[in-house]
C-alpha cells in the first residue's frame, strides 16, 4: 500500500518529509472509534444521572423508611465503650443508642446534600455539553487526546543518563588502493543504491519491498506493523558506504515516524537483531541520539515477553498489550534456542547506555537457566518450553533454530574484551559436542555440519549453517587447548563446502539446503530447498576468512557471488530472491529482504575494503551484521 504522501509531484516521487497521523490510516480509524466511544459515554452518563436523580433524590416516604430501619441495621463504627459489640468493624446497637442515632442522622443528611449537589453539578455540565455544537465537542475531545498523547510521549522519552559516546576507531572510508578492488567495491555500492532507491520509491515506510510488483511487503515476523524495517536495517550500511544523503533520509523518517505503540505482534528475536541492533549500530557510528532513544523505547516494549514462569521469553509479543506467545509450529509450545539465545549483545549495550540493569539481568537469567540444564550428548536442543523449563524435541542445529545462540556465546566473550570467560566456556563446550556429533566429511571430502534429529544425524546442511565457517575462524584465537589452527582450518573447510554449494548450481547462487547423501554432494534435492532469498551467510564466512587469512580466493568467491546476484536477482525495481538456482530461467519470489541491505551488501563491501574499516579488534557484529563496539565500558572510562 502506498501512502498519499508518496504521490509524485513532478514525475519524480519524493520521500515524505512529514508523515502525520494521515500516513497511518489504522490510527485514524482508532481515533474515530474513540471519539464515538467518548460521545457514547457522555450520553450514557446523562441517562444514568437522570435515572439516579429519579431514584436517589430524597422524597419523604423514602426518608421515613430509612429512619425506621435504623434500629435494626448495622452501623459502621468501632466504638465499643458504650456497650455495643464490635463485629468486624460494625457496631450492633445496645446502650448509647440515642447519641449514635443522632450522629448518624446528621451524617446521613450531610451525605444526601453532597450527593444532591454532585448530581446537580453533573447534570449542569452534561446540559452545557449538549448545548455545544458537534465541532466544539470534537475540538474538546481533540484537546484531551492531545494531552494524553503528550503525556505518553513524555513518559516514553524519559531522558537517558548522559553516557559519553566513546572515541571509536575504525570509522573511516576503508578505500582500497588496488583499482580493481576499488571498482568491485564501487559495484557493491551501486547495488546498494539500486536496492535503497527502489525501496524509497516504492516501499518507503513499509518493512520490505516487492521489487516486481513495486510495492511494500511484510511478513509475520513484523506482525501487521509498518515499521520501516528496511530503513532501520540499512542505516549502518549506508553510513559505512558514505551514502550520507540516504542515511539522513532514513534518520529523518525514524525521527518523525518510527512509532512502537502499535497493536502488532512481532518476533522478539527479529525485532532485537534488526531494529535494536540496527539502531544501536547507527547510534555508535553517527553519534545521533535519536537512534539510542528509539532503541531504548523499543526495548521497553519487548520486556513483557520475559513474563513467563521461567523467564525464557515468548517468541512473539504484542507491542501494545505486552501479551506474548510462541509460534504454533514449535515443538510442544516451546521457545526457540536461536531466538531467546540471541539477545545478549544488544541487551548488554542497552544496560550500558541506560544505566538500567534490567536488560542485562534478563539475558543473564537465561544463561544461568541453560547452564543448569542437562544436555543430551552435550548438545543444546533447539526447543525449550518457557512454562515448564524443559526441552522440547531433541533436535540440534547449527543452522536455523540454533545458529546464532552459539554465535552470541562467542560474541559475548569478545564484546566483554574476553572477560566473560563463562560465555567462552559455554561456547567451547558446545562446539566440542557439535564437532563430535554433527560435523562429518562427505565421501567426496567436503566437510559439512549436519542436523541431529531424534538420535540420528541428518546429512543435510542449510545455507544458514554456512555462517559457522566465519564463527569458527572468529573463535579460533582463544580456543581451548590452543586449537586456533584447527578452528581456522575448520572455518576454511566450511567456506569451501559452501562455495561448492554455489558452484554446483546453474546460477552460481546457493540453495537453501543441500545434501550429502545417496551419491549427492552439496546439492539440493527437494524442490522446496532450491531457492535463494538474498541470504548473507556464505558471503559472511568469506569475509571473516578474508580478514583472518587474506587468501585472495575469498575475494574471488565474493566477486562471483556479487556478479551472480547482479545478473539473476537484479530487476528494475530492486533485487529479488529466485525460486530455483538450478534453473536457467528462474522465477522470482518478489521480495527484497531487509537483510540483503543490512548484511549481504555490507559483507561484500567490507570484503573489498581495507581491514582498518571496522577492525575486528574493536567491533563485534551482531547476527544481522550490525557492528557494535567492544570494550565500550573501558573505552568510556579512558
Ligand atoms: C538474518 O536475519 C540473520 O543473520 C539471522 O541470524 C538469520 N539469518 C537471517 C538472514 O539469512
Amino acid at each position: 500500500m502506498t501512502t498519499p504522501a508518496l504521490l509524485p509531484l513532478s514525475g519524480r516521487r519524493l520521500p515524505p518529509l512529514n508523515l502525520g497521523a494521515s500516513a497511518f490510516p489504522h490510527h485514524r480509524a482508532t481515533l474515530r472509534l474513540s471519539e464515538k466511544f467518548i460521545l457514547l459515554l457522555i450520553l450514557s452518563a446523562f441517562i444514568t444521572l437522570c435515572f439516579g436523580a429519579f431514584f436517589f433524590l430524597p422524597d419523604s416516604s423514602k426518608h421515613k423508611r430509612f429512619d425506621l430501619g435504623l434500629e435494626d441495621v448495622l452501623i459502621p463504627h468501632v466504638d465499643t465503650s458504650k456497650g455495643g459489640k464490635n463485629l468486624g468493624g460494625f457496631l450492633i446497637h445496645g446502650q448509647g443508642h440515642d447519641e449514635h442515632r443522632h450522629r448518624w442522622v446528621e451524617e446521613e443528611e450531610r451525605l444526601r446534600n453532597k450527593i444532591r449537589a454532585d448530581h446537580e453539578k453533573a447534570l449542569e455540565e452534561a446540559k452545557e455539553k449538549l448545548k455545544k455544537s458537534r465541532d466544539e465537542i470534537q475540538a474538546e475531545i481533540q484537546t484531551e487526546k492531545n494531552k494524553v498523547v503528550q503525556e505518553l510521549k513524555k513518559k516514553d522519552s524519559k531522558p537517558l543518563p548522559p553516557v559519553p559516546l566513546p572515541n571509536l576507531v575504525g570509522i573511516n572510508s576503508g578505500e582500497p588502493a588496488d583499482p580493481d578492488i576499488r571498482e568491485k567495491r564501487n559495484k557493491v555500492k551501486e547495488m546498494m543504491k539500486h536496492a535503497w532507491d527502489n525501496y524509497r520509491q516504492y516501499g518507503w515506510g513499509h518493512n520490505e519491498l516487492k521489487p516486481i510488483a513495486r510495492k511494500g511487503h511484510s511478513t509475520n515476523i513484523f506482525g501487521n506493523s509498518q515499521m520501516g524495517a528496511t530503513i532501520v536495517d540499512a542505516l549502518d550500511t549506508l553510513y559505512i558506504m558514505g551514502l550520507h544523503d540516504e542515511f539522513r533520509e532514513g534518520q529523518e523518517w525514524i525521527d518523525k515516524n518510527l512509532d512502537f505503540s502499535v497493536n502488532s505482534e512481532v518476533s522478539v528475536f527479529e525485532v532485537n537483531i534488526r531494529f535494536i541492533g540496527g539502531l544501536l549500530a547507527a547510534y555508535y557510528l553517527s553519534g545521533q541520539e535519536v537512534f539510542k532513544i528509539k532503541a531504548v523505547q523499543l526495548a521497553g516494549k519487548l520486556l513483557p515477553a520475559f513474563n513467563t514462569p521461567t523467564g525464557i521469553p515468548w517468541a512473539m509479543v504484542n507491542l501494545k498489550s505486552g501479551v506474548g506467545r510462541n509460534w504454533g509450529w514449535a515443538s510442544a509450545g516451546s521457545s526457540i534456542l536461536a531466538e531467546f539465545g540471541t539477545l545478549h549483545m544488544e541487551f548488554v549495550h542497552l544496560s550500558y547506555l541506560t544505566g538500567d540493569p534490567v536488560y542485562y539481568n534478563k539475558v543473564m537469567h537465561i544463561r544461568k537457566l541453560l547452564q543448569k540444564m542437562d544436555r543430551p550428548n552435550g548438545l543444546y536442543p533447539n526447543y525449550l518450553n518457557p512454562r515448564t523449563g524443559r526441552w522440547g524435541q531433541h533436535h540440534t542445529s547449527v543452522g536455523g533454530l540454533g545458529d546464532s545462540f552459539y554465535e552470541y556465546l562467542l560474541k559475548a566473550w569478545l564484546m566483554s574484551d574476553k572477560m566473560d570467560t563463562e560465555a567462552r566456556k559455554m561456547y567451547d563446550d558446545a562446539i566440542e559436542a557439535i564437532e563430535k556429533h554433527l560435523i562429518r566429511k562427505s565421501n567426496g571430502g567436503l566437510t559439512f555440519i549436519g542436523e541431529w534429529k531424534n538420535g540420528h544425524l541428518e546429512r543435510k546442511m542449510g545455507h544458514l549453517t554456512c555462517f559457522a565457517g566465519g564463527m569458527f575462524a572468529l573463535g579460533a584465537d582463544g580456543s581451548r587447548d590452543d586449537k586456533a589452527g584447527h578452528y581456522l582450518q575448520l572455518g576454511a573447510e566450511i567456506a569451501h563446502t559452501c562455495h561448492e554449494s554455489y558452484d554446483r548450481t546453474t546460477l552460481k547462487l546457493g540453495p537453501e539446503a543441500f545434501k550429502f547423501d545417496g551419491g549427492v554432494e552439496a546439492v539440493a534435492v527437494r524442490q522446496n530447498e532450491k531457492y535463494y532469498i538474498l541470504r548473507p551467510e556464505v558471503i559472511e564466512t568469506y569475509w571473516y576468512m578474508w580478514r583472518f587469512t587474506h587468501d585472495p580466493k575469498y575475494r574471488q568467491w565474493g566477486w562471483e557471488a556479487t556478479q551472480a546476484i547482479d545478473k539473476y536477482c537484479r530487476v528494475s525495481g530492486g533485487f529479488s530472491g529466485v525460486k530455483d538456482v538450478y534453473s536457467s530461467s528462474p522465477t522470482y519470489d518478489d521480495v527484497q529482504q531487509s537483510f540483503f541491505l543490512a548484511e549481504t551488501l555490507k559483507y561484500l563491501y567490507l570484503l573489498f575494503s581495507n581491514d582498518d574499516l571496522l577492525p575486528l579488534d574493536n567491533w563485534v557484529f551482531n547476527t544481522e551484521a550490525h557492528p557494535l563496539p567492544l570494550r565500550v565500558w573501558s573505552i568510556s572510562e579512558e
